[in-house]
């Protein structure tokens, strides 16, 4: 396992549509193994997606502390949403910065773990809301993007 280095906020990778993992090889393992080694390093991040590492795949991870521990998508897909709600996020590429964004209450993915079989995941709350923010960034969208009233919050500053 290995750390990666998170490409921050003005980087272009961060605006390009991720593509599809076609087959789950030693490096897409090692990618995963290596994302939640950075996700749990980085300040307790709680999600990070492939894009933040500079790699443009549907890979993300997910760790909110609740009783599902770590979590592998790949290949996701949102397949329903239900509700909203409104959470003040913030995001290992954006430091320094938070927003209020308006999600699903509820959500239910589709998705293969790294042994390519495919699961459903139902999901409220926070989950449901890191869920989304990981989907997004596949689709080169930031939270900033999403701002309640565009209207972003500056945190204290970071080192
Ligand atoms: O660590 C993270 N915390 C967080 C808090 C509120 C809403 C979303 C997040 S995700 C973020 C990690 C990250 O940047 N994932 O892409
Ligand atoms: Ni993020």
């Amino acid at each position: 396992m290995a750390l990666r280095n998170i490409v921050l906020e003005n980087d272009p990778l961060l605006r390009k549509t991720s593509r599809p993992v076609d087959e789950i090889t030693p490096r897409i393992i090692k990618l995963l193994d290596d994302m939640a080694e950075t996700m749990y390093y980085d300040n307790r991040g709680i999600g990070l997606a492939a894009p933040q590492v500079g790699v443009l795949r549907r890979v993300f991870v997910i760790d909110v502390g609740d009783d599902h521990g770590l979590l592998e998508f790949i290949n996701p897909e949102i397949i329903e949403a239900d509700g909203e709600q409104e959470y003040q996020e913030g995001c290992l590429s954006v430091p320094g910065k938070t927003a209020k964004v308006c999600r699903p209450a509820k959500v239910k993915i589709k998705a293969q773990n790294r042994n390519g079989e495919e699961f459903e995941l139902e999901a409220d709350g926070l989950l449901a809301v890191c869920i989304c923010h990981e989907n997004d960034h596949l689709n080169g969208i930031l939270f900033t993007d999403k701002a309640v009233d565009g209207k972003i919050y500056y945190a204290e500053e970071e080192e």
